[in-house]
């Protein structure tokens, strides 16, 4: 039956569609390379230097890149049985987290050489630093807060999304008083209210994935300091991609 109801609805229909259209989460601005042997755990960028830590038994480092080009400008190596994680900047040194070595190391940051070991309990997977304190995570959904200086636990948080826990909070960045995470074997990245513990934002970068089946999970996110702009990369990925997310509100 074609009444002229059955157009306007399609007209409306049509219309509402098109004002629907998700704009795209995540716009690339710039590629950076990546070197593909560097199994990502931590990404930050202080003055300039983009600091890298990387995992894996016998493979794990600490690293300064140049984040134009992408090139490793220094390198150290973790102890052979350590599992390297997460890394923040705190004023001239580093932390630098193991997945369940239970020790956070403590670099200098110019030779990025050890400079204390600190032990804690659990795992660890992400850490960032808010300029108060340390946030860590440890595949749990929760957050832990630690003293920057001491590495010694002083609260918590229980992450949620709709209510739910949200477990294996990867790769953290600490961004104007949010935390923004990985999430692990996801092509996903939280914005959570440390205050509260719920994830405000969700961003699919699932348009970022590299084709070959080889390479493991996106891992990775690093704020660009002044600006609303992000590097983020994955596990053995070949590219560093600089993002801006959009619906950042
Ligand atoms: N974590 O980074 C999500 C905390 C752990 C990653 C574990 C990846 C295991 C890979 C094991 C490969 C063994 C050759
Ligand atoms: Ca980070």
């Amino acid at each position: 039956m074609r009444s002229p109801v059955w157009l306007v609805l399609a007209v409306a229909l049509a219309a509402c569609s098109t004002q629907q259209e998700a704009k795209p989460q995540v716009e690339v601005l710039q590629k950076i390379p990546h070197d593909t042997s560097a199994f990502t755990q931590g990404l930050e960028l202080v003055d300039g230097v983009l600091y890298e830590g990387t995992g894996l038994e016998g493979q794990s480092t600490m690293r300064a890149l140049d984040p134009s080009s992408g090139n490793v400008q220094k390198k150290v190596d973790l102890p052979e049985d350590f599992f390297g994680e997460g890394i923040t900047v705190v004023g001239d040194t580093i932390w630098q987290i193991t997945w369940r070595n239970g020790v956070a190391i403590e670099r200098d940051r110019k030779t990025l050489n050890e400079v204390r070991r600190v032990e804690y309990q659990g795992e660890g997977w992400g850490i960032c630093d808010d300029g108060q304190r340390l946030i860590m995570s440890d595949g749990s959904a929760k957050l832990t807060f630690r003293d920057p200086k001491s590495f010694k636990e002083t609260g918590s948080v229980q992450v949620t999304r709709n209510g739910q826990p949200l477990t294996e909070l990867n790769e953290l960045e600490c961004v104007g008083g949010k935390v923004w995470s990985n999430v692990w074997k996801t092509d996903e990245i939280v914005r959570i209210d440390p205050a509260t513990g719920q994830v405000t934002n969700t961003y699919d970068l699932s348009s970022l994935k590299p084709s070959d089946p080889d390479v493991d999970v996106l891992n990775g996110i690093a704020h660009i300091p002044g600006t609303n702009e992000f590097l983020v990369t994955g596990k053995n990925w070949p590219t560093i991609f600089r993002v801006r997310f959009n619906g950042m509100g």
